[in-house]
């Protein structure tokens, strides 16, 4: 099984400022983390990030054919990109939504999430559990399929 991780603009940030947000621990910590979740369960993970919306779009059509899942922190394209519905919707891939923050108890301009509408789980507010959360749905729900 064969899931790519993708994240967007600022991720690469993580623990360099926000922490009351995003807490410390920085980028490089969570695609460790997420690694060894993954060793655990025996799933394969490759990491993508950009802070540039038409890479992210060019990385999903890229996944089609290649991984079984996705599992996709969009960051603030969440709240402003169709074209990565769009490219979520064209290929079709089992994607699991995950954001670090709570977003539903953030501000207004947060409360949409476009990509999500293409995303078959959602996981907010957990910090970094929420992308082990979604590695675990992902392996679940693509064996039972
Ligand atoms: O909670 C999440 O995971 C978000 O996707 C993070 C995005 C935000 O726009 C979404 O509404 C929720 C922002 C990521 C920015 O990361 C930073 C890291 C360090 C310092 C500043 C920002």
């Amino acid at each position: 099984m064969k899931l790519l991780v993708m994240n967007g603009p600022n991720i690469n940030m993580l623990g360099i400022r926000e922490p009351g947000v995003y807490g410390s621990q920085t980028y490089a910590d969570l695609l460790a983390f997420i690694q060894k979740s993954a060793d655990e369960e025996g799933v394969e993970v490759s990491f993508f990030q950009s802070n540039h919306e038409g890479a992210l779009v060019d990385e999903i059509q890229a996944a089609y054919g290649v991984y079984d899942g996705i599992i996709l922190n969009p960051a603030a394209y969440t709240h402003t990109s169709v074209a990565i519905l769009d490219a979520l919707k064209a290929v079709a891939i089992p994607t699991v939504e995950v954001h670090i923050s709570d977003v539903k108890q953030r501000e207004d301009f947060r409360q949409i999430s476009y990509a999500g509408k293409a995303c078959v789980k959602t996981y907010m507010g957990l910090g970094f559990e929420g992308y082990r959360q979604a590695l675990l749905f992902l392996k679940q729900y693509l064996t039972q399929k």
